[in-house]
């Protein structure tokens, strides 16, 4: 791993590991592309659409508004989500790794688990993101092994200007209380 790496992941686990965080290296592979959800080729281009990418790969089904018979919302945009078999709506798909030249004859696709199959419930969650933005409780639409833990929700609610500052407020209460 290169140094820059260990050492992310070094800071990541030490910082962040108390608050339920965790930093999971992985070995150099040659040949591969490491595409970040962020990472754009022009402003407000992603380079690649992790909903999609996580479908095809079969690890999360994306539930859009296509997959939703008697689409009742007409021509509206409906923002799609993946949901995850086991994690629901609590996981985030943060990058994808391209294995450029690696062969593998036998390799069958998997689709993924459509772990919502009913229509109304699909609808359900759609609207539950589109019309309310209660993505806290579209998470739990199905039921789910795991959840973020109190403080890592904390974080993500609050505004990334004010994360470090969160970060450092928690450290202080988990001295004051040991
Ligand atoms: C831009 C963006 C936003 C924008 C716009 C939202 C949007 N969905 O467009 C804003 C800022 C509003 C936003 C907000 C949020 N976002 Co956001 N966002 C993104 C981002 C960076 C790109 C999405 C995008 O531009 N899509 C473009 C549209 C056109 O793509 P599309 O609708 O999927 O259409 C494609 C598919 O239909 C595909 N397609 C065609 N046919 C078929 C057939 C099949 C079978 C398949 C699979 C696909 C497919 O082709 C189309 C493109 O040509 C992604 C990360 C990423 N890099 O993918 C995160 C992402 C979608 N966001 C995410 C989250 C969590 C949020 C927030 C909750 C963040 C927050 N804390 O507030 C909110 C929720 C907002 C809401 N209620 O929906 C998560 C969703 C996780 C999940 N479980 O699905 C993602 C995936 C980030 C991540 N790393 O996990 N977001």
């Amino acid at each position: 791993m290169a140094k820059e790496a260990e050492e992310i992941v070094r800071r990541v686990n030490e910082i962040l590991g108390p608050f339920g965080f965790e930093a999971h290296p992985f070995k150099d592979y040659p040949d591969t592309d490491l595409i970040y959800d962020f990472d754009q080729k022009a402003p407000r281009l992603y380079s690649i659409l992790v909903q999609t990418a996580a479908h095809v790969a079969g690890a999360a089904y994306y539930y859009q508004k296509k997959d939703v018979i008697n689409n009742p919302w007409g021509d509206k945009t409906i923002f799609g989500i993946s949901i995850h078999p086991q994690y629901g709506g609590w996981f985030a798909i943060r990058a994808a790794i391209i294995f450029k030249n690696l062969k593998f004859a036998d390799l069958k696709k998997k689709d993924p688990v459509d772990a919502i199959p009913d229509q109304e419930t699909r609808i359900k969650l759609l609207n539950m993101l589109n019309e309310d933005w209660e993505y806290w409780k579209a998470r739990d639409i199905i039921k789910v092994s795991e959840r973020y833990t109190e403080e890592a929700i904390n974080y993500f609610k609050t505004l990334p200007k004010d994360r470090y500052k969160l970060i450092e407020d928690m450290q202080a209460n988990r001295k004051n209380n040991a």
